[in-house]
């Protein structure tokens, strides 16, 4: 097929290695032997491809590093490669969970995330954290999980909707287990919320959950929290802290400013913020430097 028409649904063989992480050779190779994925030609001779095939193609290959061959993984329909997929990822269940390193049950968590299968990377996360505990489950597994997905999103491996899946997924769980162990006998209360602006709240999540371990109550304001209502909660709730969570996207001058105005508000509530480490000093305010800091930090309050 020859044409020209409808150029923007259609990208070139490098765009397609890029979107899918199989590599150019690869493509060409398969195309060859099994005239998958097939493009069309363009008058020029050069090759392009529907966009829709990035995600095929891209699920192919989960198959194919799960130990499937390719000429059996390209010939399936679409609801045989996503059943496939999950019982790959179950089949990962029957040896030894128990053992299993932080960096396989990442890969667990990339490829699920990868396949958006929500269903199974919830089970796959609630038996993890099970099998390992809370304070482990975040420091051996989301964080690598996070900078994973960042990086992979860097390279284009991931796109934008993988991150935001990702971040829905794990947000949803995060407050799904720390929300059920707040409790009323909880002495005395913190104040979690994001500067105004920022949507990075996974770090606060992490913080909630680290937290409740502290047998301190976590009053979760979550993102883009303006200034004003930080104050108002912190002040009606009587809290022993405030902590606000600050991503190295926030400018560091008008974020000092934020925490300045904070500060001068909240009338003796002692004040501190983590996640980005640009901001310039400020006496009164203490900076926490990372969330294995913030799990020492929670014993003084
Ligand atoms: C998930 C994510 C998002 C999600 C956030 C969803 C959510 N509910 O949180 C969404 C999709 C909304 C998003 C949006 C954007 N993002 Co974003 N995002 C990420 C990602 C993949 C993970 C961030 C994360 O939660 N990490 C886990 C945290 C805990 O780790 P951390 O940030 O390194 O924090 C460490 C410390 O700073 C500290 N810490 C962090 N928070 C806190 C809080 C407290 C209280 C304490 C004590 C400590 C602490 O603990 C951590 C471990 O030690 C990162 C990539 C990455 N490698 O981190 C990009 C990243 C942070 N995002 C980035 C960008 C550019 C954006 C956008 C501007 C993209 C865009 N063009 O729209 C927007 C900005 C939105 C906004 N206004 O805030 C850049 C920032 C680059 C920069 N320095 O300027 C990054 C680094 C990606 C990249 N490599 O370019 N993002």
């Amino acid at each position: 097929m020859t044409t020209n028409e409808n150029k923007s649904k259609y990208i070139s063989i490098g765009g397609l290695a890029a979107g899918s992480g199989v590599p150019v050779e690869t493509i060409r190779n398969w195309e060859l032997r099994y005239g998958f994925p097939a493009p069309i030609r363009l008058d020029s001779g050069h090759r392009r491809y529907d966009m829709n095939l990035i995600t095929r193609l891209r699920k192919i290959k989960l198959l194919v590093d799960a130990g499937y061959k390719p000429s059996f993984a390209v010939n399936l329909e679409e609801s045989e490669i996503d059943q496939l997929l999950v019982s790959v990822s179950l089949a990962g269940d029957t040896h030894d969970a128990e053992s299993e390193d932080a960096q396989t049950t990442v890969r667990r968590w990339l490829m699920l995330t990868e396949s958006m299968n929500t269903v199974e990377l919830n089970r796959v996360m609630a038996r993890d954290w099970n099998r390992i505990g809370a304070r482990r489950f975040i420091f051996e597994l989301t964080l690598p999980f996070l900078r994973d997905v960042g990086n992979r999103w860097e390279s284009r491996t991931f796109s934008v909707a993988h991150e935001h899946f990702a971040s829905e997924v794990l947000q949803a769980f995060l407050a799904s287990r720390w929300r059920p162990l707040v409790s009323s006998n909880h002495k005395k209360k913190l104040i979690l919320a994001n500067q105004e602006g920022d949507l990075h709240s996974l770090g606060l999540q992490m913080a909630a959950v680290l937290t409740t371990l502290h047998n301190v109550e976590p009053v979760f304001l979550g993102p883009n929290t303006p200034l004003q209502d930080i104050i108002v909660a912190a002040n009606e709730q009587k809290a022993a802290a405030v902590v606000i969570g600050l991503s190295s996207v926030s400018d560091p001058e008008s974020s000092a400013r934020f925490l300045s105005r904070l500060h001068q508000s909240l009338l003796g509530v002692r004040l501190a913020f983590g996640g980005n480490d640009r901001i310039p000093g400020m006496s009164n305010v203490e900076y926490i430097a990372s969330l294995e800091d913030f799990d020492t930090w929670c014993r003084s309050i």
